[in-house]
């Protein structure tokens, strides 16, 4: 058994270079903030052993022992230790993750793919992109490449990772519309309906965008309510007109609805909010859902958090198809860390993705969606690379 002791500025730096030159069975034995006297070397000293001969380049890195110095025994604190356990123990779950989405999640006939792309599979469905579509798009972004590869036999030619990422966002972007526009047609004036269920930030979307549309870019606004059945949902669109000094309306019927547009048709825009329907009582919105569907004028924007589980985004998406929403508008970006589940639903649906809200503040936490932002939103890894190599 060879031990070594390893110096650096992190733990982690120190650990990485005890396993690159003592390979992947080194273990860990100690490690160490160091003391006063050899701070110099660094902040860490990480002590690892191997079964197998180590060879240093480095005499400075040989443990002390080697030298034929003696052994100073310092217990490393608790927190440390522990810090680094738990260091290492995040290390082999990650190295686990990958492996099973790559053995047992990859289909079978991708043994002994090349790892970029089942490392782009890991990137995507650990980015919660259902696992149906990931294996579509990195099929895809393979065959491109392999359409490019000169026939067996011939030199081959060479397609670098940067190559391959690339057709990995193509094919990525190619599944989704994003169409951040409110509106059907240039008809005047544009009419906008939110619809979605309760809480999922209706009303506060309906604010942030009537003022980055209207008011920022000086339409004339008018907010039209029929969301009749909480006292203080109204009341809420009500002061927030008042704050902004746009006019408003609070209808009972579809069919008064339909009379405040004709008699607004000197506005540029107009909102409509809409009461939160829960799934179950969609079926009881039909006066609503029969109004927005036959009216060719009324750009209908299904509100969803974007932190909802992907089965159930897509259970409310054929939901609220009764309503027949043109666009799909995500909120609560900030509230979630996986944007999987909006990409894998733009792309099963064919909705356009409209806007996206990240936060509570109006209006500032609101932007239209492109698709390079949800490029960027799913495949961080794999995605940020590919731009840099384009
Ligand atoms: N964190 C966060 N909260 C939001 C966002 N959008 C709306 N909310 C909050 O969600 C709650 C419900 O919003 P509201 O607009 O009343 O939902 P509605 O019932 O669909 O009209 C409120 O507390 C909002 O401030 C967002 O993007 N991020
Ligand atoms: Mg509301």
């Amino acid at each position: 058994m060879k031990i070594k002791s390893y110096y650096s500025r992190t733990v982690e730096d120190a650990m990485a270079a005890a396993r690159h030159e003592m390979g992947p069975d080194a273990m860990l034995v100690n490690s160490r903030k160091t003391p006063p006297e050899v701070r110099h070397l660094g902040e860490y000293e990480v002590v690892f052993g191997s079964a197998a001969a180590v060879a240093p380049a480095d005499a400075s890195l040989k443990l002390p022992a080697e030298r034929g110095e003696s052994i100073p025994v310092f217990p490393a604190p608790v927190g440390d230790r522990l810090a680094l356990e738990v260091a290492e123990l995040k290390k082999e779950l990650e190295g686990m993750r990958r492996t099973i989405t790559r053995t047992a999640c990859a289909p079978a006939q991708w043994v002994g793919v090349s790892q970029e792309i089942s490392d782009a599979y890991a990137a995507l469905t650990a980015a919660e992109v259902s696992a149906d579509l990931a294996r579509e798009i990195v099929q895809a972004a393979g065959n491109r490449l392999n359409g490019h590869r000169l026939p067996p036999g011939r030199a081959t030619q060479k397609t670098d990772g940067s190559t391959f990422q690339r057709a990995l966002m193509e094919e990525a972007s190619s599944r989704f519309t994003a169409d951040a526009t409110l509106g059907r047609g240039p008809a005047q004036p544009r009419i906008v309906a939110l619809v979605g269920p309760p809480g999922s930030g209706k009303t506060t979307t309906l604010v942030k965008l009537a003022v980055s549309y209207g008011l920022a870019a000086r339409r004339p606004v008018l907010l039209l309510s029929i969301d009749t059945y909480r006292v203080a949902a109204a009341d809420q669109l009500r002061s927030y007109a008042a704050i902004l000094g746009v006019g408003f309306q609070l209808l009972e019927t579809v069919s008064s609805l339909a009379q405040a547009i004709e008699e607004n048709r000197g506005k540029e825009l107009i909102f409509i909010d809409t009461p939160g329907l829960a799934y179950g009582d969609l079926e009881d919105s039909e006066s609503l859902a029969h109004f927005l569907a036959t009216r060719g004028d009324i750009d209908t924007h299904l509100v969803l958090p974007a932190s909802m589980k992907a089965a159930d985004l897509s259970r409310m998406v054929d939901a609220f198809e009764i309503l027949r929403p043109q666009h799909l508008l995500f909120t609560k970006l900030d509230e979630t860390g996986s944007y999987g589940p909006i990409f894998s639903e733009a792309a099963r649906s064919g909705k356009p993705l409209s806007f996206f809200t990240a936060g509570q503040r109006i209006p500032e936490d609101l932007e239209a969606a492109s698709r390079e932002r949800v490029l960027d939103l799913v495949l961080q890894e794999a995605g940020g690379r590919a731009r840099s190599a384009a």
